[in-house]
């Protein structure tokens, strides 16, 4: 559970207990209602609409820490039209996830797809468009978004816009040691993020989010893809999402070398080609060693310490949610 809703709840318990208007009989009836109300709340239901093969199932195992069945190569268009809603066991519990066909195999199937999806959308907290980073052709999503949401408008703000294998964008030079884009990559996959939102809002100008770059795989970005989806959900439910939300941790996946010598400040700096590891020196012998730096603590872990009134400031303000999570990333304010 993350820490504001475990403060929101701490909280209100406190203050129920602590109550002096309210008998101990009144007490009990409050916090079991209270707690009786939780548990009929659904889980949070997350509609995922791709091409086979572009990371969907990657993406809900790397952001609640499910076991989703990856890279099997069953065609979407195989699937039954009764809605796929699958259980998904998350860590922190369960979701539902809708996986819906991408729109793009065959004309023949787009009007029945286009059906389907509007049974489907009004039903999903959020709706997660994934995306290949690396492709540019944006003009049949362009046009499934305008015949979908063209009719109903209303479904515009739960939609988010992921991009995903951010580590195949040109030119394929990945950082791996340190996992993360290298120079050109970030550059371009600052680019992208910027031209794929471009012509989203040209087709559904209601849409206020952004499209943003991530790999699923190497766990890169996801934090901010999870804020997008925390602000597509409809406010009500947004902390039954945020409840499920276990982040895979992008420094997992960097050279073990590397976290031992760097906090992730000097992680985004290091050579993609330099075939060396900066290994610390070692410290003369007659002085005690000194303490080694430890690994960048996770973005999930982070966000999961703030307090209530912290998460409120953050999802108030982009630019300040995102300024924070740079600073955890690149190792600053712990
Ligand atoms: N390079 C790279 N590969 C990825 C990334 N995310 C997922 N993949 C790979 O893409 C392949 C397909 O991933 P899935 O998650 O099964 O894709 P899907 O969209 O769920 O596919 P279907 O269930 O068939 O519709 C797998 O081999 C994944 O490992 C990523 O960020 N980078
Ligand atoms: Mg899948």
């Amino acid at each position: 559970m993350s820490g504001s809703i475990r403060d929101r709840l701490r909280r209100f318990t406190t203050s129920v207990e602590q109550s002096e208007e309210l008998s101990p009989a009144q007490k009990r009836a409050v916090l079991e209602g209270y707690e009786e109300a939780l548990g009929k709340e659904g889980p949070p239901r997350l509609v995922l609409i791709g091409q086979t093969g572009v990371g969907k199932s990657t993406t809900v195992n790397a952001l609640f820490n499910a076991g989703q069945e990856v890279g099997h190569s069953r065609a979407t268009t195989d699937r039954a039209w009764t809605i796929p809603v699958q259980e998904v066991s998350g860590s922190k519990g369960t979701l539902e996830v809708v996986d819906m066909p991408g729109l793009g195999d065959d004309i023949a199937n787009y009007r029945r797809y286009l059906d389907l999806y509007r049974q489907v959308l009004p039903t999903a907290d959020a709706i997660v468009w994934v995306h290949p980073a690396e492709d540019r052709t944006v003009q049949l999503v362009q046009h499934a978004l305008a015949d979908i949401f063209g009719p109903g408008p209303e479904l515009v703000g739960r939609l988010v816009f992921g991009l995903n294998k951010a580590d195949e964008v040109g030119p394929h030079d990945w950082n791996t040691r340190a996992n993360l884009p290298s120079e050109s990559q970030r550059a371009t996959l600052r680019e992208r993020e910027e031209e794929f939102t471009r012509s989203i809002a040209r087709v559904l100008p209601a849409w206020r989010g952004r499209a943003v770059c991530y790999a699923a795989r190497r766990f890169y970005n996801l934090t901010a893809l999870f804020k997008e989806m925390m602000y597509a959900v409809p406010e009500q439910r947004r902390w039954v999402l945020e409840q499920r939300m276990d982040l895979a941790d992008f420094t997992a996946l960097v050279d073990r070398k590397l976290l031992r010598a760097a906090t992730a400040t000097t992680l985004a700096e290091v050579p993609v080609s330099d075939p060396a590891p900066p290994v610390p020196p070692e410290p003369p012998r007659d002085r005690p060693r000194q303490p080694v730096a430890p690994p960048p603590r996770s973005v999930s872990d982070a966000l999961a310490a703030l307090s209530d009134a912290q998460w409120r400031e953050l999802y108030a303000d982009r630019a300040r949610f995102e300024e924070y999570v740079r600073r955890v990333e690149q190792g600053e304010g712990r």
